[in-house]
């Protein structure tokens, strides 16, 4: 993507309602304050600066909120300027990176990048860096918080088939899909993401194979099926000792290494079209650490190298 595009667009989503903790709405103001757009700019992108997002009531609404499932309406406002404004974004060819906020904002992000790239012809594939499967519906939830929803809800599962209070659904195939770092799933989600065939890349198949291994198979798939990638980078997703600033923290999750050499492969790969940052906490991080960090891996996954390989080394195709 961005051989041609030297864009990026950012958006601010502060919202915490997804979730069970307060405090991610802080998120775009520490990613901001840890350097992000300054790191981009070094990195010879243009960046265009969308502010944060806010949201407005929405008339005439005739759906019933759901039983389970906390704040709805006001993730609904949400959901819909989310995939209204994140929609008009993309049509200028900027590659839009969503600063959160939880990672229920991910409904609004990634419907708006999938119906952007559906009218192209091209289909998007969306990574789902994570401890958590996100692949809870109103009916299995145990906590009825939306963030724990998102993806089942852009895999077109019902139950929240009123969220984007008319803004054009823009499901993907179960198949675009890929779970990635998951280590905390619940029972019923479990059940949901086996049905569904869902590809997880679960903590115990990073231990086997490498991350390399596993986000090469993602690429070439990608790129047989000439997609395009979303990736959303739930921070939880990473070690808690390496990214203590997260409501949701879960042991046992990717090291800094592991993290910054995805963020590398998927950078070679040329395929990445937009971006998610999700569920950071300032209020729960030590010194900015986690923001830093996370600022960081955006820096790789956008060109930023130890040693610069002009021709990569590691692309697909490479030497063929
Ligand atoms: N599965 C649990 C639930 O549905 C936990 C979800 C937590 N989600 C996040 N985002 N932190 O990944 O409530
Ligand atoms: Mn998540
Ligand atoms: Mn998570």
């Amino acid at each position: 993507i961005w051989d041609r595009t030297r864009r990026i667009a950012l958006l601010g989503a502060p919202i915490d309602m997804g979730a069970s903790q307060r405090g991610t709405l802080m998120g775009p103001a520490a990613l901001r304050t840890a350097g992000l757009a300054t790191l981009l700019d070094s990195l010879g992108f243009d960046v265009d600066e969308y502010g944060d997002l806010s949201v407005a009531e929405i008339a005439d609404l005739t759906d019933t909120p759901p039983d389970k499932a906390n704040h709805y309406r006001e993730i609904q406002r949400w959901t819909r300027a989310l995939s209204s404004r994140g929609y008009e974004i993309a049509r200028t060819g900027a590659i839009p990176i969503f600063l959160g906020g939880d990672h229920s904002l991910s409904m609004g992000s990634v419907n708006a990048m999938a119906r952007h790239w559906q009218e192209r012809g091209r289909k998007l594939f969306v990574l789902w860096l994570d401890a958590h499967a996100d692949y809870n519906t109103p009916e299995t939830t145990i906590t009825a918080n939306m963030h724990g929803m998102s993806a089942a809800f852009l895999c077109g599962e019902p139950g929240l088939d009123g969220l984007l209070g008319g803004e054009p659904r823009a499901s993907i195939d179960p198949g675009q899909l890929e779970l990635f770092g998951t280590r905390s799933i619940d029972k019923l989600e479990k059940d949901l993401v086996q049905a569904r065939r869902i590809r997880v890349a679960d903590m115990r198949q990073m231990d086997e194979f490498g991350v390399g291994v596993l986000i090469r198979r993602l690429i070439e798939r990608v790129k047989e099926n000439d997609g395009v990638l979303h990736v959303s980078f739930d921070v939880d997703f990473l070690d808690p000792c390496v990214a203590p600033g997260v409501g949701t923290t879960v042991p046992g999750g990717a090291t800094y290494r592991e993290a910054h050499l995805i963020m590398e492969l998927l950078h070679d790969s040329g395929l990445v079209g937009s971006v998610d940052i999700v569920e950071l906490n300032p209020f729960l991080d030590e010194r900015g650490r986690t923001a830093r960090t996370a600022v960081e891996l955006i820096g790789s996954l956008f060109g930023q190298q130890i040693v610069d390989r002009p021709t990569p080394s590691n692309a697909i195709g490479a030497g063929e």
